[in-house]
Formats: structure tokens, C-alpha cells, sequence
């Protein structure tokens, strides 16, 4: 049977080891950096520390407990091993409710009226209807193109931007670097829902948000490093861009005199918009661990030249 380290910060997997064990008897289980997990086949992780898996020689597979795998990728010694990711229907449903969520809270001026429920200034704005608010997406993959389906199913005038061109039904898309600019030229709330990648890093800074139309909202899902906060800060401050939902940060949890908290416009939310239940990540890995011994493709494998 095989043996499985668990990489990440103490305590984390806990809730998944008897869930894995459950689906795989006789798995033997160690976190690292005890000694037994230098000799494990398969690392499940969340954030493993640099150097790590290059320190077990017996790796077969990798496997992220999230949909993303820029926490494994970052660390440029990981080993040529196939790593997988988490894809999973229940995703993608929180994840489009959470861009829901955030295009109504901007759409329907939720942000002006809760500020000013604080001081009790009784106002009503004039009513938009949806497809006269373009939400732009970036990243059409799984969850991008469900978000953007249910979004022109309620009436938004969806655009998205892909690396590869694409083409989907009522929403305008884009794709490659040269098209990037037009395709913020026209959103009024831009939700990212890229992976992090060395290509997408530092993506949302100065100079591409302020491509955006004055009054525009940035709805950040996807990897705190995609945005230079200072420049969204500036940005807010001029007036330029109306607001933010920043759901993720480069520094997680944000901490509680972070800045980002307090400033105007702006509403943290603590990595939440979609959680993957430990149910799922367990029977997710235990398949490719089931897959792996019988010689048969993973589900989920990343490509290491994209990086996602
Ligand atoms: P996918 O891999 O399915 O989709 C990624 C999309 O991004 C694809 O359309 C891809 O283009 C596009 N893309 C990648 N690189 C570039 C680039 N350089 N230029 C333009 N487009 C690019 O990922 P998912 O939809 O499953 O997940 C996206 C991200 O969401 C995850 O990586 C993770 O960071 C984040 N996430 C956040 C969660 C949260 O709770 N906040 C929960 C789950 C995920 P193409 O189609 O051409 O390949
Ligand atoms: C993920 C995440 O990538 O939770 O799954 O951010």
C-alpha cells in the first residue's frame, strides 16, 4: 500500500487523514518533516515548504488539496512527478455564488448603501438594469466559465480573457497579452479567476487597472500576488476605480492591522469564496492514488510548462 506525507502547516490536514485512510486501508501517514514522510509516494499539500519534496526520493505523485497549484509550483526545486489539482463541481457552484454575490454588491450599490446605513443617510440610486453592467472575467476555465454562464443567464454583459482564444456562447472573449487592454477597456467589474502563474504575477498593478473605466470594481478571487494592493489603493483613492472584494492576499490570514481592513472601498473576505470539503479532496486523491497503481491517466493534472 501506499505511503502518503502530508505537507503544510501543522494541523491542517488533520481533518483528512481519516478520511483518506477510509478511502485507502492500510495507507501508512506521516507529516512532514517527520522522519517517515522523507519516504513517502505521495504528497498531498497546501504550501509545502521550499526543498521539501525534493527530499523524497520515492515521490510518484504530488496532489494540491485546492484547485490551484502555484503553492507547490513556487518552489522551483519540486521534482518531475505528475501534480494534480482539485476540480470539483461544488467549487465552481460557491465560486459563481461569490461572483454573484460581488457583482450584485456593486451592481445594486450595496457598497454605497451599507456605508451609508453606518450614518443613516436615507438613499436611493438610480436603478441599472444587468446588461448595462459589463463584468469582465479573467481566466475562462472551470470556474471562470461557470461564473460568466450563470452572469449572462441573469442578464450581464459578460466579457472574458483566456490565454487561448475560446469561444462561448453570449460572452465576448479574448485571450492572449496584445488583447488584454481592450478587453479592460470595457469592464465595469473585473473579477479575476486566473491561476497564479509567472506569467499572470503582479498582473492587476497600475498601469492595467487603470486601463479600467473610471468608477470600475476589481473582484479579486483568484491569488493575492495577481494585484499590487498599493497601486489598487492609489487607484481607489483618485477615484478612479470605485471599489474592491479582495478575497485573497499574499499574506494569509491578512493581519489585523493590515491597512487593506480599513481602507475605503475596499471589503476583505477571508479566502472563502469557495471551500472544497476534505470529503472530496480525500476521495479526489484517492482515485489518482488508485489510478496511479493501475497505470491509467490522473484526473487533474497540472501542465508544468503552464505551470496550471
Ligand atoms: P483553470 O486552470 O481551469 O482556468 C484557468 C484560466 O485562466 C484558463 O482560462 C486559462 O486560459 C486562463 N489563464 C491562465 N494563464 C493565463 C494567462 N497568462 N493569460 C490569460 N489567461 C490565462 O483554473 P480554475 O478556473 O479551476 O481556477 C482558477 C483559480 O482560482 C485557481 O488557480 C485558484 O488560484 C483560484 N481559486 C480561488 C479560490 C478561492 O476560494 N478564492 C477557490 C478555488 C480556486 P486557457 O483557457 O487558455 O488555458
Ligand atoms: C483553491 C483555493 O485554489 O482554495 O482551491 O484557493
Amino acid at each position: 500500500m501506499i505511503s502518503v506525507a502530508f505537507l503544510s502547516t501543522p494541523g491542517l490536514m488533520d481533518p483528512l487523514e481519516p478520511l483518506l485512510r477510509r478511502e485507502l486501508p492500510g495507507l501508512t501517514c506521516a507529516s512532514w518533516p517527520e522522519e517517515a514522510s522523507r519516504e513517502a509516494e505521495l504528497a498531498v499539500c497546501w504550501k509545502p515548504q521550499a526543498g521539501a519534496l525534493a527530499a523524497m526520493p520515492n515521490l510518484k505523485l504530488i496532489h494540491s488539496i485546492a484547485a490551484g497549484v502555484d503553492n507547490i509550483l513556487a518552489d522551483p526545486s519540486v521534482p518531475d512527478r505528475p501534480v494534480c489539482r482539485i476540480v470539483d463541481p461544488d467549487i465552481s457552484v460557491a465560486m459563481t455564488e461569490f461572483v454573484l454575490w460581488s457583482t450584485l454588491y456593486f451592481h445594486r450599490d450595496f457598497d454605497r448603501v451599507i456605508d451609508n446605513a453606518r450614518t443613516g443617510a436615507w438613499h436611493r440610486y438610480a436603478q441599472r438594469a444587468p446588461q448595462d453592467t459589463r463584468v469582465g472575467i479573467l481566466g475562462l476555465g472551470t470556474l471562470g466559465t461557470d461564473a460568466a454562464r450563470r452572469l449572462v443567464d441573469l442578464g450581464f454583459s459578460v466579457s472574458a480573457w483566456s490565454r487561448s482564444a475560446k469561444t462561448a456562447d453570449g460572452i465576448r472573449t479574448f485571450s492572449g497579452a496584445a488583447a488584454l487592454d481592450a478587453f479592460l477597456g470595457e469592464v465595469d467589474i473585473l473579477v479575476s479567476l486566473l491561476p497564479l502563474t509567472p506569467s499572470t504575477l503582479g498582473l492587476l498593478n497600475a498601469e492595467r487597472l487603470s486601463r479600467l473605466p473610471k468608477g470600475a470594481a476589481l473582484v479579486l478571487c483568484s491569488r493575492g500576488e495577481h494585484l499590487i494592493a498599493d497601486d489598487l489603493v492609489a487607484l481607489l483613492r483618485t477615484g478612479h476605480l470605485r471599489g474592491a472584494v479582495l478575497d485573497v492576499f499574499e499574506r494569509e490570514p491578512l493581519p489585523a492591522d493590515h491597512p487593506l481592513w480599513r481602507e475605503p472601498g475596499v471589503l476583505v473576505t477571508p479566502h472563502m469564496a469557495a471551500i472544497a470539503s476534505w470529503m472530496v479532496i480525500a476521495q479526489q486523491i484517492a482515485e489518482n492514488v488508485r489510478r496511479l497503481k493501475r497505470g491509467e491517466p490522473l484526473l487533474n493534472a497540472v501542465d508544468r510548462a503552464r505551470g496550471y
